[in-house]
């Protein structure tokens, strides 16, 4: 019979909170914990202001894994043609890199390869190889730091560079750092993928992260993605990695996130009742799912 997954469940800041006050992480990480989660995915965007020895402090006091995750700006582009653009990208995820060291955490996801913006412009073979040029850079910080780096495969419309597994995995082939993963999100899969199956096939053991989201980002099975197909894949492949409930509405604003995301609804208030939920869902529908391959 098939259980619950034995991965680590973890769940996004964003459900809880915009910032990362003293207040906000207490908050943040205790609703974590009551909603029966292991993790919780710091946005680490903005490190300068994220006291990392803090955050530690009440991770341990709740007993909570954590990850970090970020969208780069045009103007801390890592692809970018402009050198001082890419320089500052570069320091930004230099600065994340080192206050999730500071705070415990073992996986940095997320936009942290381009800009995480809708492009004007298809990737062009410079972007692409100055990417692979910054992220040979960082996976090797990162490495030093016993840090996975995930790279967020998003939709077209929140990067121009890696919208599909197939292209994250070229990427990862560029960059040849043993410490570099894909990290796949069900709400972007839904946009951009052939199938939830292909998508997981594609990567192998290269999937290190996974992004449980609902195709208009609310509720958890109130929406249009496949979780069953998504759970016999991951489950079927042996993935071990988190997976993480994301989730965004404008009951929440993060002003660092919600304008970049597009989060214009309220698809719900309460995030207690979320998280709680989203928690359950993944249990009974990972142990639901169907075995055989369609
Ligand atoms: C963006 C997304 C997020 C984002 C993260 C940054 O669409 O899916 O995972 O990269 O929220 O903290």
């Amino acid at each position: 019979a098939n259980g619950a997954p034995t991965n680590p469940v973890g769940v996004h800041s964003g459900v809880f909170v915009g910032g990362w006050s003293k207040e906000e992480c207490e908050k943040a990480i205790s609703s974590a914990k009551s909603a029966g989660y292991d993790l919780i995915e710091v946005n680490v965007s903005q490190p300068e202001i994220l006291d990392g020895a803090m955050t530690k402090a009440v991770l341990e006091a709740h007993g909570l894994q954590a990850a970090g995750s970020l969208g780069l700006t045009p103007a801390s582009d890592i692809s970018s043609d402009d050198e001082s653009v890419r320089r500052e990208g570069k320091r930004t995820v230099s600065d994340a890199l080192k206050v999730l060291k500071a705070l415990g955490g073992t996986y940095f996801v997320g936009v942290n390869y381009s800009a995480m913006h809708k492009y004007a412009r298809a990737c062009t073979p410079q972007q692409w190889q100055h990417a692979v040029a910054s992220l040979k850079e960082l996976t090797a910080e990162a490495a030093d730091y016993g840090i996975t780096y995930g790279l967020e495969v998003v939709n077209r419309y929140e990067t121009n560079m890696l919208n599909t597994a197939t292209k994250a995995m070229e990427m990862l082939a560029d960059v040849g750092a043993g410490n570099v993963v894909v990290h796949l999100d069900s709400y972007h899969m839904n946009i951009e993928e052939d199938s939830m199956a292909l998508a997981v096939d594609v990567c192998g053991d290269k999937l290190g992260y996974v992004h449980i989201g609902e195709s208009h980002r609310g509720y958890l099975g109130t929406g249009s993605v496949d979780f069953p197909a998504l759970f016999r894949a991951l489950a079927a492949a042996g993935y071990g990695g988190p997976l993480t409930f994301e989730s965004f509405s404008s009951a929440v604003v993060s002003p660092s996130l919600s304008n970049t995301l597009c989060v214009w609804r309220i698809l719900w208030e309460d995030p207690q009742d979320l998280a709680s939920k989203a928690r359950a869902y993944i249990d009974v529908n990972w142990a639901a799912r169907p075995n055989t391959v369609l």
